[in-house]
């Protein structure tokens, strides 16, 4: 089995509802739920937009399957969930994304790892902060999600 980290995201619709039916799809796939961190509610990045606050989470999952067949199933389940792409950070019903799969890098652009932005999102590092093991490492940096944590409260935003 291999460690991975999704991140939830929603602005729309029933986000506690969505995320239920997140996890019940991924186990259906037969991809192994280990942890689900609280829902964070955050305002929508970037500000001044108007769009709704957000609730994110992180799910730390075991997995057999590989990273692009693991991110085909997320894009999957999005779309079942009634996710509908637009512009880029539209507000939307579910938005999973893979943050981290077993310390891999990858420049796949259908899959990238680690994911890009997710060092400079609190609202995936506070709830990946609940979820983590204590040797989760940034596969590139090798910062624990504290040190980022601490590190992102220092840059202007
Ligand atoms: N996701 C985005 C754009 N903006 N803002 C918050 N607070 N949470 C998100 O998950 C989020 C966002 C694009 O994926
Ligand atoms: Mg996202
Ligand atoms: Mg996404």
């Amino acid at each position: 089995m291999n460690r991975a980290y999704i991140a939830f995201g929603a602005n729309l619709s029933n986000p506690r509802e969505t995320l239920m039916q997140v996890v019940t799809k991924l186990g259906e796939a037969g991809v192994v739920i280990d942890r689900v961190s609280n829902l964070w509610a955050s305002p929508a990045w970037p500000p001044g937009t108007g769009a709704p606050d957000y609730r994110n989470a992180v799910l730390a999952v075991g997995t057999m399957l590989e990273p692009e067949a693991l991110m085909a199933l997320l894009l999957d389940i999005e779309t079942a969930l009634g996710r509908v792409r637009t512009v880029r950070n539209a507000p939307r019903v579910c938005d999973l994304d893979l943050i981290d799969y077993a310390g891999r890098l990858s420049d796949n652009p259908r899959c990238i790892l680690p994911h890009p932005r997710m060092a400079r999102r609190d609202f995936v590092l506070r709830p990946l902060a609940e979820v983590a093991g204590p040797d989760w490492r940034h596969p590139v940096g090798g910062q624990s999600v504290e040190a980022l944590l601490a590190a992102l409260e220092t840059i202007p935003a």
